[in-house]
């Protein structure tokens, strides 16, 4: 029997990476990569990772500073993911946990799961009940143009990807079809292609554009109106053939429900960090799967590549490297499927120099 380990001290450590291209969406650019980097401290010796994505780098003073407050309530508390959750749930239900303090506690539930796989030796997809297998995963890019869009895109078929997501939502229609036969001819018949367009069109133009998509064999269309409009995403999604993807935004499973009560859309794709962490993420792919719908993932490849190997109804692993120029070992990928760490925990590990480089504070 392991004694319970408990926190020690939490360590939040935020850092702006720079990213090989700007992310450029119908809705604004990321230009460098706001993370916040946590170290859950335990009683055992153990240090649990993960990170949070800020957005934009105005959100990062104040992830550290709920992070640490909430990690010297949490001193001495046991390290249960489970337990936390439910404790956060009491403790929040006053204030709600949408927002950045959502984004903070889910941080800490991602890194306790972290603790209790390394306390028990094993990967976390392991002690997840998973077996490894090669997860399905597409590489990201951003609203990049014609020619850049064709050369990221090419390049990560080459290096193996079979299937590739873009961002559209340019001023024209005309604009989003030059781009994306560009890219289709870039990259072949064969290979997946989804199209992102950020929340950027109204209802009844997502409708005129999307049926005109319909013709360019997409995988998806993904966030075609604003996302919170689920009777909107619905109109769209009854009149288009092609699949409409929606999840990114949903901060925890009742925004999930509310969403599929209304048939908002075809595909899933919960964000980690906005669903509530591994066990939230779990959860919403098992609602998914009471409805059908296949469950792709947002960002953070690194943890819920782990958990594509325990739900019900995978779809594709998101690949956008993110985090990759702080961490130890970028998760490697083979013939477009995510190679699962062989050691404890959840593979995630910073590097010292890198941190030192890009942190803020
Ligand atoms: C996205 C949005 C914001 C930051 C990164 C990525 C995007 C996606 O909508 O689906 O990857
Ligand atoms: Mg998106």
């Amino acid at each position: 029997m392991h004694p319970p380990v408990t926190l020690r001290a939490l360590k939040a450590t935020a850092a702006v990476v720079p990213l090989p291209t700007p992310l450029r969406t119908a809705s604004g650019v990321i230009a460098d990569s706001p993370l916040v980097l946590i170290d859950l401290e335990t009683s055992a010796g153990l240090t649990g990772h993960a990170y949070l994505m800020g957005y934009t780098p105005l959100t990062l003073k104040a992830l550290v500073q709920l992070l640490e407050t909430l990690g010297e309530e949490l001193t001495g508390a046991v390290v249960a993911p489970e337990a936390l959750t439910q404790r956060f749930a009491a403790r929040f239900r006053l204030l709600g946990t949408a927002g950045l303090l959502g984004m903070a506690l889910a941080g800490i539930e991602m890194a306790a799961w972290d603790v209790l796989a390394k306390q028990a030796g094993l990967p976390l997809y392991q002690l997840l009940g998973g077996a490894s297998r090669p997860v399905k995963a597409y590489a990201s890019f951003g609203m990049d143009g014609l020619e850049l869009g064709q050369r990221l895109t090419s390049d990560a078929v080459a290096n193996g990807f079979r299937a590739v997501k873009i961002k559209a939502g340019y001023a024209s229609l005309a604009e989003d079809i030059a781009v994306i036969r560009g890219v289709r001819a870039a990259i072949g018949p064969e290979v997946a292609l989804m199209v992102d367009f950020n929340q950027s069109l109204s209802v009844p133009e997502a409708i005129r554009r999307g049926l005109a998509l319909d013709e360019e064999g997409l995988a998806w269309i993904e966030e075609p109106v604003l996302q919170d409009d689920y009777a909107g995403h619905a109109r769209v999604a009854a009149a288009l053939r092609t699949p409409v993807q929606l999840g990114e935004n949903w901060f925890g499973l009742r925004e999930m429900g509310r969403a599929l009560d209304l048939a908002a859309c075809d595909l899933v794709m919960p964000d980690i960090m906005k669903i509530g962490g591994v066990s939230a993420f779990r959860e919403a792919a098992a609602l998914a799967s009471l409805h059908s719908l296949p469950v792709s993932s947002h960002l953070f490849h690194e943890v819920t590549a782990h958990l594509m190997t325990v739900i019900q109804t995978p779809h594709y692993l998101e690949v956008m490297d993110l985090a990759a120029a702080v961490l130890q070992a970028p998760m490697r990928f083979e013939d477009g499927h995510a190679v699962l760490p062989s050691g404890p925990g959840n593979g995630l590990a910073w590097d010292p120099a890198a941190v030192a480089r890009y942190r803020l504070n």
